[in-house]
């Protein structure tokens, strides 16, 4: 009979091959890199759209929604949140083709995490 599998421990190492936890390697996959995506405050696009667009496209929540846009008109910018690459782009372009719809110059972006 084989013996059992040794138990999952965190770092994903296998005991049987590296026998020590303290030089263990990881054995699966790095997690993929993160993309922040900022948003910018301007003068003209109204504080509405902003919250719709985060609830929406961000999908916060009402209240979250509405302190982050009014961070953003502060500040100057703010982030609407953190994803893979491929995922950061869509919501970015999202932003540009909802504003650019209705003729708003709300401009969005992706920075490294
Ligand atoms: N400053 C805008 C106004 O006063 C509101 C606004 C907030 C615009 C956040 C853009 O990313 C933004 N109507």
């Amino acid at each position: 009979m084989a013996p059992p599998d040794p138990p999952e421990l965190p770092g994903g190492g296998d005991p049987r091959r590296e026998g020590d936890v303290a030089t263990r390697t990881r054995r699966r996959v790095a997690r993929p890199p993160r993309f922040k995506v900022v948003l910018y405050n301007d003068d003209y696009t109204p504080m509405e759209f902003v919250v719709a667009l985060l609830e929406s496209v961000f999908k916060k929540g009402p209240a979250e929604a509405t302190q982050l846009m009014l961070q953003i008109h502060r500040k100057g910018s703010g982030i609407a949140g953190v994803y893979v690459l491929q995922v950061a782009e869509t919501k970015v372009a999202a932003v540009h083709r909802m504003a650019e719809e209705r003729g708003y110059p709300l401009r969005a972006g992706v920075e490294d995490e």
